[in-house]
């Protein structure tokens, strides 16, 4: 064991099918992109990640790749102190869609990302040389399952470009067509707690679709995240309506200065996957609390470690804790799953898009939920592998697909060319 070296790193950019799903910047485009690890050892083993797929990560992703040549897959601490010395945040210019929204769209953050994707890599490999899961190497399991929540999204029923066959799912506008979404992702899955994406349409809309979800769902905990789309003033207006509906309040306004001035108007807590995305940003709203419930996320945080050492911070700042996602398949899944079995403060339902992907890249298919949870895997490291047909079809759906970096704002404009994208907008 002593002995195993990583001998090598390749990176495959993929694309896969995406519903047109609607938020405060816009729209998915049809195919959505991420970017699969594989770390290769001398005893033959390879351990694997996933991550985002945009051409400014896929290249900090490829230049990284050689640092870890030569090393353990236990040394992750010398990995970080490389990845740290090469790899710079972005620049204006360098291709990238920045996105208020999606944190990981921020190449400032390029430095945890990277170390993120190689981190569970190597700790998939870990776990495969010790036969033991990842979460055994994050202090161990306090859960068996994990919970995820429903991700509802507003939704037209097909894309404009229609490149392939609508979904199943429809178009989701009206609260009757949120509803019927929520009907079918819950009996589908079993998920035990709801969140809508909001910031879409009109506030009065958006609560109207809340208060038909209570009706439907008159015991499950309701989230709503308008992503910032609206106004100091709107936000506290909306918290009369929604103070005794929401479990809490996600991102409703811009900014920790907004976000702690709204926390002063409303009961129910506030939750950010916004305005805390660093340390910096941490110490600052610990010193207002304004924000009590953090959406963490291992590929942006620096990775599953650094999860759970957020989660101790959280735990001394008498923060919960939740988890936050963007579009992805199983392997995120997966990872997602081992700190959040491993993390016990981490109590809120998690977030997840995987209900709205239809493609895979693991081997044996789609991941299974029960009773809205996936079951921690017990097998040696992740618990999943690549299955290499599927692999390589994603990545020449990548080559055919064109789109290089998501751009949400763009891809709205084909709908509505007098889109202007302006935030916030209500
Ligand atoms: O997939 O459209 C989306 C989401 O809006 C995503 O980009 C956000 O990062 O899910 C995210 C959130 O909770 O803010
Ligand atoms: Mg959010």
């Amino acid at each position: 064991m002593k002995n195993t070296k990583i001998r090598a790193v390749r990176i495959t950019p993929i694309a896969f099918r995406d519903g047109p799903l609607l938020n405060a910047s816009g729209i998915h485009e049809p195919w959505a992109l991420r970017s699969i690890v594989e770390v290769e050892t001398s005893d033959g083993r390879t351990g694997i990640s996933e991550t985002y797929g945009d051409e400014p990560m896929v290249k900090v992703l490829q230049q990284a790749a050689s640092l870890l040549e030569g090393l353990s897959p236990f040394e992750l601490n010398v990995m970080e102190a490389r990845v740290r010395a090469t790899i710079r945040p972005g620049k204006a210019g360098d291709g990238s869609v920045q996105f208020e929204l999606a944190p990981g769209s921020h190449t400032a953050k390029n430095a945890d990302k990277v170390i993120s994707a190689m981190e569970v890599a190597m700790l998939d490999l870990q776990g495969q040389m010790l036969g033991l899961p990842i979460c055994d190497l994050l202090g161990g399991a306090v859960r068996s399952e994990v919970p995820y929540s429903a991700y509802l999204f507003y939704k037209y029923a097909e894309h404009a470009d229609k490149p392939y066959p609508p979904d199943a799912w429809g178009e989701a506008v009206t609260p009757a067509q949120v509803v019927q979404q929520a009907r079918t992702m819950v009996e589908q899955y079993g998920f035990r707690s709801i969140k809508l994406k909001g910031g879409v349409f009109p506030p009065e809309q958006e609560i109207a679709a809340m208060k038909a979800l209570r009706a439907a769902f008159p015991d499950l905990p309701l989230r709503l995240d308008p992503n910032a789309n609206w106004s100091l003033a709107t936000s506290i207006a909306a918290a009369k309506e929604l103070d005794d509906l929401l479990e809490y309040y996600e991102d409703p306004t811009p900014g920790q200065d907004g976000m702690a001035e709204l926390a002063k108007h409303c009961r129910m807590p506030l939750a950010t996957n916004m305005v805390v995305t660093t340390m910096e940003e941490f110490r600052r709203n610990a010193s207002t609390h304004a924000v009590k419930i953090l959406l963490s996320d291992h590929h942006y945080w620096g990775g599953l470690r650094a999860t759970a050492a957020l989660a101790r911070m959280c735990s001394v700042f008498d923060m919960g804790m939740s988890m936050h996602s963007n579009s992805h398949l199983g392997i995120s899944l997966m990872a997602m799953t081992h700190a959040a079995a491993a993390i016990p403060n981490l109590t809120y339902a998690c977030d997840t898009h995987y209900p709205w992907q239809e493609e895979e890249v693991i081997r044996g298919g789609r991941i299974q939920f029960h009773g809205g949870s996936v079951k921690v895997p017990g097998e040696p490291g992740l618990g999943v592998q690549i299955d290499p047909v599927q692999l390589a079809r994603l990545h020449q759906q990548y080559l055919d697909c064109g789109v290089r970096n998501r751009n949400d704002l763009a891809q709205m404009r084909k709908y509505d060319p007098g889109f202007a994208g302006v935030s916030p907008r209500y």
